[in-house]
């Protein structure tokens, strides 16, 4: 227990502002008047101490709770960070994905709208060949020769050139044209006179296919054309089977047997 005398003298250490003698009396007199223990003042110095030393260790510790607490915040605040950064590598990670798979999707479109074309072509050529298929056997049935791309029908009847050609007409075909040697001398097979597509009907001398084409390679008989006796000779026929140059020209109207082709 620390003595009122005692008191006195440490709270005389620190109020060294006062009049230490007067103190001294003023306080043997206060504890003598009032009978109060004349130490109160070091008291209320011990409370202050005390007080103060109680807000030093509050504030100390409001100081490590908020200090704790700013350490705590920041290690929240660095996570959320961290977490954030991830999220955001993901995004990129996705975004890139997604335009890598739309580029992707474009291109399977593009190659889709390919193949849809390429299918179209395919159906388109299908079909086409198909109807080649039919019309091949269509002239087959009907006794027609096949002969380097074309169908030949030679007639069991005869007609003039015109009506000759109708027939060939009628039959999806025209008279014959002879563009090449090969076909010349497959024209010679049959022993008949045959009329070919070859007229100057239009104009004398201007040879002339049932195509519209001019005459390039003839195969003319020695002599032809002549209209032979002065006679029209326009309409063109295979006469002389047993040469290579078999071509006569002849009266139109003459009747004759004739050769169709359908070119195929
Ligand atoms: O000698 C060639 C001559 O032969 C016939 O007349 C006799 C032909 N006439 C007919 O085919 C109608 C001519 O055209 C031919 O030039
Ligand atoms: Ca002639």
């Amino acid at each position: 227990m620390v003595s009122l005398e005692e008191e006195l003298e440490l709270s005389m250490t620190y109020e060294n502002f006062e009049d230490v003698p007067a103190r001294k009396a003023a306080s043997r007199r206060s504890v003598e008047d009032f009978n109060v223990p004349a130490a109160a003042p070091g008291m209320k110095m011990y409370r202050l101490v005390v007080v103060s030393f109680g807000l030093l260790c509050i504030l100390q510790a409001a100081l490590n709770i908020s200090l704790r607490l700013t350490l705590y915040l920041e290690a929240g605040c660095n996570n959320l960070t961290e977490e954030r950064d991830d999220l955001k590598r993901t995004l990129e990670n996705y975004v890139s994905q997604q335009n890598s798979l739309t580029e992707e999707r474009d291109e399977m479109k593009r190659i889709n709208l390919d193949l849809e074309a390429g299918r179209n072509l395919l159906t388109e050529e299908n079909h086409g060949l198909k109807r080649t298929l039919e019309e091949y056997a269509h002239y087959l049935q009907q006794g027609w020769v096949y002969f380097s791309g074309s169908f030949y029908r030679i007639s069991s009847t005869m007609k003039p050139w015109q009506d000759s050609r109708r027939d060939c007409q009628q039959r999806g075909a025209d008279l014959m044209i002879i563009n090449s040697q090969e076909e010349q001398d497959f024209s010679r097979q049959s022993k008949n006179i045959t009329w070919i597509g070859l007229m100057d009907r239009n104009t004398e001398g201007e040879w002339t296919w049932v195509d519209g084409t001019q005459l390039t390679t003839s195969f003319w008989h020695s002599g032809e054309p002549n209209n032979y006796l002065n006679k029209n000779e326009d309409c063109v026929n295979i006469n002389h089977h047993d040469h290579q140059n078999s071509w006569n020209d002849a009266p139109c109207e003459n009747e004759h047997f004739w050769i169709c082709e359908k070119k195929m």
